[in-house]
């Protein structure tokens, strides 16, 4: 039998986050081995929100920077960027058709972010989970490892892609999330009852994957704790110190047992300081990479185009046997 599928992507909306990295791009780096992976920038998505052109293309090179400085092998993986594949498209528009109002409707995204941006409520930003169907199922995708917050939107790609198969047969696979147990849901170091997240608008609830090490040490100083002075996990009570233990515990590879006896005794000082030591030791190669990578437009190039055309052969396939069953006529 074949590789699995598995396909992910992230929006170019804004620096990625250590969040991104421990819930998302830290998982597939594990998986390029194992898996026929797909991995893709969702500029396509940033459109919800408005941008600058220039910044989203030049955000959209930061975020392909960042996948290879993380790990993400060119050559075993195929990178590319949404917009780059238009089967997308036009699968998106069949399965609009395929999706109900009611079940966007209940969508929390969405009802976040029309709150967070209240004076652009667009319909893009309404049907934005059947555009993520569509990237989903055009591959398709067996498993879609993505953080917490994306749960619901693989449920409704799931049912979107049952109604399909129960009107024209076996068509779409059915897949499933993969959300890692831990990293799954990093919140924010000021605000630790909401995720960490890039379009955050206070700096210092966010590390950056390219903040410097400086900066890493002092938001991590300033983060929110308690006064209990005791490294202890306990997501209810002890929500800041929790998230602390859980970013520690990702990138040393120790569970919250584990953390919390490295700590016995130890304040929140010391806590803090070592996390921090982490922190910075991780991201330090990383960075090295990304700047490298950055001063290298053409070989960035080289990897989405490449990646396009890999990709684009794949969803095609897909794109034209939707199209057959659904009833349109396909040149050939
Ligand atoms: P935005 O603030 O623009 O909504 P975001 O930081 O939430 O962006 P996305 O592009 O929506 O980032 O998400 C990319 C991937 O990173 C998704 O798989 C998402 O689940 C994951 N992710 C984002 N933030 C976190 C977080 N705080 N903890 C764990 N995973 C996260
Ligand atoms: N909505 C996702 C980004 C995204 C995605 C996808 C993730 C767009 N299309 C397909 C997995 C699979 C987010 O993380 N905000």
């Amino acid at each position: 039998m074949g590789k699995k599928t598995i396909l992910s992507g992230i929006q170019a909306t804004g620096n990625l986050t250590l969040g991104n990295y421990l819930g998302a791009i830290q998982n597939w780096v594990k998986m390029q081995d194992e898996y026929d992976c797909y991995y893709m920038i969702a500029d396509l998505h940033s459109l919800t929100v408005r941008n600058d052109p220039e910044v989203l293309r030049k955000r959209a090179m930061q975020v392909l920077a960042i996948y290879v400085a993380s790990g993400l092998d060119p050559e075993k993986n195929t990178i590319f960027l949404q917009s780059q594949v238009d089967a997308h498209v036009k699968l998106n528009w069949i399965l609009n058709c395929y999706t109900y109002m009611g079940e966007l409707n209940r969508m929390t995204q969405f009802k976040d972010k029309s709150a967070k941006h209240a004076d652009n409520i667009n319909s893009g930003l309404f049907t934005y989970p059947v555009l993520m169907a569509s990237d989903i199922l055009v591959y398709n995708a067996d498993l879609v490892p993505v953080g917490e917050d994306q749960r619901q939107h693989l449920e409704i790609t799931r049912d979107i892609a049952e109604r399909f198969n129960a009107i024209y047969g076996q068509t779409f696979v059915i897949p499933e999330a993969f959300i890692g147990e831990q990293g799954a849901r990093i919140m924010g170091l000021q605000d630790p009852t909401a995720k960490m997240s890039k379009s955050a608008t206070n700096l210092n609830d966010v590390i950056f994957l390219n903040d410097s090490p400086e900066d890493i040490r002092k938001k991590l100083k300033k983060a929110v704790t308690d006064s209990e002075n005791c490294v202890r996990y306990d997501k209810e009570n002890k929500p800041g110190v929790s998230n602390l233990m859980t970013i520690y515990g990702l990138i040393e590879g120790k569970s919250m047992d584990e953390v919390e006896k490295e700590f016995e005794g130890k304040g929140y000082g010391d806590f803090k300081n070592k996390t921090a030591e982490v922190v910075v030791k991780k991201l330090q190669p990383l960075q090295e990479k990304y700047y490298d990578l950055l001063e290298n437009p053409e070989k960035l190039k080289e990897i989405y185009e490449s990646g396009a055309k890999k990709a684009q052969k794949k969803a095609n396939k897909i794109v034209n046997e939707v199209y057959q069953k659904v009833g349109l006529i396909i040149n050939s």
